[in-house]
């Protein structure tokens, strides 16, 4: 039994690494030239988002909110590194089992690939680049593992076969392995920066080109006083930087806007289809919307305001026709995400829009570019679809969405909800008059109340900001006579129907989570 030396075991990893960069990044540069065509580590990310139990995926987004998507690509990619690690290292003895281990993690990825919902690319095109990373993966393997193995073996020859106990690898050709390794980190880096580089190509320089016209119909200004002066109070509106994002899509969908269109069919009368130019030209309204995602925790911050523009879900709704018996409308992405939303809540008079723009601006790509479906008092995953290809006149009865088939529930109105924004949770503050404050909404109905309680004590009415219509929160106040201790905060709305949040506390699945915010403070 030979045994090799710690520096050629680590070698050997280094190869199996660099091996698998190379595969990944020849393979990421290749999908970025293809407009639509995720790279085939992103078609992986994209296959455990739709495999994993719903059970997981609410920890994910409870644990890492909008930040889920990257810490499931570094999973992934440490998952990948410790199977290339390992082949390396297996393959100075059994370069065979090496080459098995790096074709099969290439098989799941052109496997992922083929099933990636994600994909806009034909068929081909879609696993080309993990096809390519199979190829190059393996091959850098072998050409690594050879360049260690050679110069063991020239001295075997010379020497005649090693003892037992012998490190035959001490000597392994280091300029050769080193000039191979070069060779190899040179692709990796090429391939990596120019993946970067290249992106959501089409959607960005589309973007950029993007006009949207003034609205006919304006929100207007935002009423004063629906910003109250509180140091540390969520912002009134919320710039598209700072607003949520929560989708199954690892990376964006890249759609340009010239080639998208929006397809109205089913149970209408005039089958429809849009282009963006076409869309534009039709009546824009503009309005302040409040989304929020039902996984939003109690004082959680998956919610945010937003000015969006856009055309009126029931105007296209009427230019088609809609029949009697339909009583939903199943929206599709271009990703394949679906939502199922209620046609009342498009038809009933509320601001249900396809909107093209997000605070002025076209849609951030990663809030939807080109367009997308905003519905004020639904929370996000029955409504907010975003780039949005296809919306479907049909019945609940006739089909499940995205969300629906993994245990949410089909038809799911936003619950009231109040947060305490400050005092922060274990914050300490001065004796003396504290604002507490935050936010409270209950789209589509309004918010009519906001009370306060300290350490269980009798509710306190805060003082509520104007009010900026019903689809948007409200900020409040309450000025609280703090003295010395430790106390606990609690704040509880009721909407504009005379409803007050129950306290009773259940979990977001299966159609939003209920019971009051609290933060426990230090007053000296
Ligand atoms: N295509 C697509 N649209 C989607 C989703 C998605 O996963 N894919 N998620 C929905 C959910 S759950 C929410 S809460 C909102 C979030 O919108 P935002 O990311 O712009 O805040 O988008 C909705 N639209
Ligand atoms: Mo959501």
């Amino acid at each position: 039994m030979t045994s090799f030396r710690t520096s050629t075991r680590l070698a050997a990893a280094g190869a199996g690494l660099l091996a698998a960069a190379a595969g990944v990044a020849a393979a990421s540069l290749a999908a970025a030239l293809f407009t639509g065509v995720p790279a085939p580590i992103v078609s992986v990310g994209n296959a455990v988002i739709d495999l994993a139990p719903p059970a997981l995926k609410d920890f994910a987004v409870e644990q890492f909110g909008s930040t889920d998507k990257l810490v499931l690509l570094a999973a992934i990619f440490a998952v990948i590194a410790l199977a290339a690690a390992a082949a390396g290292v297996i393959g100075l003895r059994h370069p065979r089992v090496a080459i098995a281990i790096t074709a099969t993690l290439g098989v799941l990825a052109v496997v992922a690939a083929a099933t990636d919902r994600t994909s806009l690319g034909s068929a081909p095109v879609t696993v080309l680049p993990a096809l390519l990373a199979l190829v190059v993966s393996i091959g850098t393997l072998s050409w690594l593992l050879s360049a260690l193995a050679r110069r063991r073996h020239a001295e075997s020859a010379a020497w005649g076969e090693p003892h037992p106990g012998d490190d035959v690898g001490a000597d392994f050709d280091r300029r050769r392995f080193l000039e191979a390794v070069l060779a190899t980190g040179a692709v990796v880096a090429i391939g990596g920066i120019g993946a970067r580089l290249v992106g959501p190509a089409a959607a960005i320089a589309s973007r950029k080109q993007t006009m949207i016209p003034a609205a006919a119909d304006t929100a207007g200004a935002v009423p004063k006083g629906a910003s109250l002066p509180v140091r540390g109070i969520t912002s009134y509106l919320t710039d598209n930087e700072d607003f949520y994002r929560i989708d199954t899509a690892l990376t964006p969908p890249d759609v340009p806007a010239g080639t998208w269109s929006l397809r109205i069919h089913g149970a209408v009368d005039n089958e429809l289809e849009i282009s963006f130019a076409d869309l534009l030209k039709r009546r824009l309204v503009e309005r302040r919307v409040t989304l929020t995602c039902v996984s939003n925790e109690i004082g959680g911050e998956l919610a945010g305001n937003a000015t969006w523009t856009g055309v009126l879900v029931k105007d296209l709704l009427d230019e088609a026709g809609v029949r009697a018996g339909a009583d939903a409308v199943l929206s599709t992405s271009s990703d394949g995400f679906t939502a199922g939303t209620p046609i009342d809540a498009l038809t009933d008079g509320r601001d249900a829009m396809i909107a093209v723009a997000m605070n002025g601006e076209p849609l951030p790509i990663e809030h939807g570019f080109p367009a997308r479906m905003v519905v004020p008092g639904l929370y996000g995953y029955v409504s907010a679809t975003k780039w949005l290809t296809d919306l479907e006149v049909t019945s609940f009865s006739e089909f499940s969405a995205y969300w629906t088939d993994r245990g949410w529930a089909a038809q799911a109105p936003i619950k009231t909800a109040s947060r305490i924004d400050v005092p922060t949770s274990f914050a300490t503050v001065k004796t003396g008059t504290v604002a507490v404050a935050g936010v409270a909404w209950a789209q589509h109905r309004g918010i009519s109340k906001v009370e306060v309680r300290v350490d269980n004590g009798t509710w306190q009415q805060a003082r509520l900001a104007t009010a900026d219509g019903s689809d948007t929160w409200r900020q409040w106040v309450w000025q609280w006579a703090a003295e010395p201790g430790t106390h606990t905060l609690e704040v509880r709305a009721t909407d504009d129907d005379g409803e007050t949040q129950t306290s009773q506390r259940t979990a977001p699945r299966p159609d939003g989570a209920t019971g009051w915010h609290g933060v426990a403070v230090t007053v000296v």
